[in-house]
């Protein structure tokens, strides 16, 4: 099983931390270590990660970690409780559908270059959305019949391999995060887990190192 990414690749992040909750053995591969053209060539859709199952390719985090999910059931990375699974995949589908997807480079790039619009304004437009989003994860936990240590249990999964890269991103995109304490708080707990410190950008073999 090949992971095609880069290091700094949220999406990515997401399928690394849950292939090392899963002790899943896989090999990194940056794309900058294919040919040119090849990833195209290999994921139509053109967006980080992929995963390279014997020359199948699967696109999208989301239908990657339910592959993983679905064939390597243990540990899962879901809650047994229907409703609270229901609740983390909610979580988790904010970040993923909603967020993140309108704050990407490639958007934040097409609003300067192709629409002509200013920094400052581009700044509005990912602060908007992010905070909207942030205010409504931290409202989510905050809401929790039960205080887990990990968003949505006592064991990180779901909801928690979502928020970690997100929150990265928010930072390097100048988002204060002060006003989220319990976001904070999950993040710190998942921090020190060598699954999440496995994922992270630095721990990449592409991570630039000058
Ligand atoms: N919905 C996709 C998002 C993937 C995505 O936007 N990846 C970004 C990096 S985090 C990417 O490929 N950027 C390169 C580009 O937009 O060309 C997923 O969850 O896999």
């Amino acid at each position: 099983m090949r992971l095609l990414s880069r290091w700094q690749n949220s999406a990515g992040e997401r399928v690394r931390i849950a292939l090392h909750l899963k002790a899943i053995s896989f090999i990194y591969v940056p794309v900058s270590a294919l040919e040119p053209g090849e990833y195209a060539r290999l994921n139509p859709q053109g967006l980080l990660p992929a995963l390279d199952i014997d020359g199948r390719i699967i696109a999208q985090s989301s239908a990657i970690l339910d592959y993983l999910e679905g064939t390597y059931p243990q540990p899962s990375l879901l809650p047994a409780d229907p409703v609270v699974r229901a609740e983390a995949r909610a979580f988790a589908a904010l970040i993923a559908s909603e967020r993140h997807s309108l704050s990407v480079q490639r958007v934040r790039r097409f609003l300067q270059s192709d629409m002509g619009v200013d920094d400052e304004k581009v700044a509005t437009w990912v602060n908007h959305w992010l905070v909207l989003g942030l205010e409504a994860l931290e409202e989510t936990l905050r809401r929790r019949p039960i205080q887990w240590s990990f968003c949505f249990g006592t064991d990180p999964g779901w909801a928690d391999l979502h928020l970690v890269p997100q929150l990265s991103a928010a930072r390097r995109l100048g988002i204060d995060l002060s006003a989220y304490a319990l976001l904070l708080l999950t993040e710190e707990r998942c921090n020190e887990l060598e699954a999440f410190q496995l994922a992270r950008p630095e721990a990449q073999a592409d991570f630039p190192r000058s």
